[in-house]
């Protein structure tokens, strides 16, 4: 599966020898191709002042395997084969993209808290490093089956939701914070009526007295009930039971009883930790990935991790929905990037992209997660959306429905209008009053 790849050939002189007494430099090996079973990594690197690429590059290999700033006495030759090895350097802008192997035996499967203290740990900090930004990260097969993935993904959701082709339309209930439950439950209702086949609580809502957890999810679901009867659509709530990992379960635990259908949780906040504990505890659930935060991470393309990486550390964990921007709304991320996450997401294979720095992929049997467009959209943005994403997205609107000057129910049908008119090939002007209204508010 892969081939020798060495572009920077002129500042390989030799090759891997492992020793006890190796060097950074000594983690370099052009001449090393990957096993199908190693675990790849593709980084964005600027080496600090003084330091050559080469040692920077095997200073990110040794401190996530096997070796240290020092010679050890420590060392065994028995371990020598757990060396990671940078096997590609490619001078990119200001920096450099290199690769890194790890053999499978470093990790521990299931354990996305212990990879990534490995391939993405100590090795941001490292002095011999400026920045330094993990692009993306190849799972061997063996890594894929030893995560649950998700549980519903697209066809469970779309199965559930009974909607079979058109992207999924759904509302943020707004403002954010504040509302008491009955009126949060009472937006929600007028968004379902309106026609949203979703609607989720804000990021950060979780169980604040004003709208304490049980009370709220008591009434949106009884008010979701309504809303299925009245429309004879299938309509779904997610509460957001981000809290201490104990907590959350129980939430979310509590969501089931009541005859819920979705959890949403907000995957950075809670930690991987957590994401994995909610998705093992097989609760029965959609899970709603929320990732604020991210963009502490994600937005500087020099160092941290990208939104890609996060997004399959995501689905290799297992959860059905998840949020990866839009390309067009109030949030940062460009068009090519959010494309190529919902590639990432969505599909089974992913061919290498050099330019965007992305790695081959095979997920296996892992289900497609839905990708999820919010922030900062309305109505008009959906014929721009449907040509970025097609069908397999779930477009969310929070001030771009309840700012709908006739109210939230006349949002959420502009919303859905826009959707439906669309899905018909017809223009969204003339198509319905509330979708001119809204042309007219933000056209
Ligand atoms: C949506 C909103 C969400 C964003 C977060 O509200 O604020 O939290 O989805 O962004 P509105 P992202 O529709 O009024 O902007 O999805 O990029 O993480
Ligand atoms: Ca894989």
């Amino acid at each position: 599966m892969f081939k020798r790849e060495v572009v920077l050939d002129n500042i390989f002189k030799y090759p891997l020898r492992v020793t006890k007494s190796m060097r950074y430099e000594d983690y370099v090996d052009p001449q090393y191709i990957p096993a199908s079973s190693d675990l790849l990594t593709e980084l964005y690197m600027e080496p600090e002042k003084g330091v050559s690429v080469k040692q920077a590059a095997g200073a990110v290999a040794a401190e996530s395997s096997i070796g240290t700033w020092t010679e050890l006495t420590t060392t065994k030759s028995y371990m020598m084969g757990l060396a990671a090895k940078v096997f590609s350097i490619r001078k990119d802008g200001a920096g450099y993209v290199i690769k890194v192997a790890y053999p499978i035996e470093l990790f521990e499967p299931g354990n996305m808290p212990n990879i990534l203290s490995g391939i993405a740990g100590n090795i941001f900090g490292m002095k011999e490093i400026k920045k330094l930004r993990l692009e993306d990260i190849y799972f061997p097969e063996k890594i894929d089956r030893s995560f649950k993935g998700p549980k519903f993904g697209v066809p469970g959701v779309r199965k559930l939701l009974k909607i079979k082709k058109r992207p999924l339309v759904g509302t943020i209930v707004k403002p954010k914070l504040g509302l008491n439950s009955k009126d949060h439950a009472k937006v929600a209702y007028e968004a379902w009526i309106g026609g949203c086949d979703v609607v989720k609580d804000d990021e950060n809502l979780s169980s604040q007295a004003f709208n304490p957890f049980n009370r709220r999810v008591k009434e949106v679901l009884k008010m979701r009930e309504k809303a299925e009867r009245e429309t004879g659509e299938r309509k779904a709530y997610m509460a957001n039971v981000t809290a201490e990992t104990n907590e959350a379960v129980k939430r979310a635990k509590f969501i089931k009883s009541q005859g819920g259908r979705y959890a949403m949780i907000d995957i950075i906040t809670m930690g991987w930790s957590a994401v994995q504990t909610i998705r093992n505890a097989n609760l029965g659930l959609v899970l709603h990935a929320h990732r604020a935060m991210h963009a502490a991470i994600t937005r500087d393309h020099t160092h941290g991790l990208s939104m890609l990486s996060i997004a399959k550390i995501a689905r290799m964990i297992g959860v059905d929905q998840l949020h990866i921007g839009t390309a067009v709304g109030k949030m940062e991320g460009g068009r090519s990037e959010v494309k190529e996450i919902q590639r990432e997401i969505e599909k089974q294979a992913i061919e290498e992209n050099y330019a965007n720095k992305v790695l081959a992929e095979k997920w296996e049997k892992m289900r497609p997660v839905f990708a999820v467009a919010s922030g900062g959209l309305d109505p008009l943005h959906v014929p721009a959306l449907h040509r970025i994403f097609g069908n397999d997205v779930i477009i969310q609107m929070g001030g771009g429905i309840h700012g709908h000057p006739w109210g939230t129910k006349a949002g959420a049908k502009a919303a859905r209008d826009a959707i439906d008119a669309v899905m018909e090939g017809r223009h969204l002007r003339g198509y319905s009053k509330e979708l001119d209204e809204a042309i007219r508010k933000w056209g």
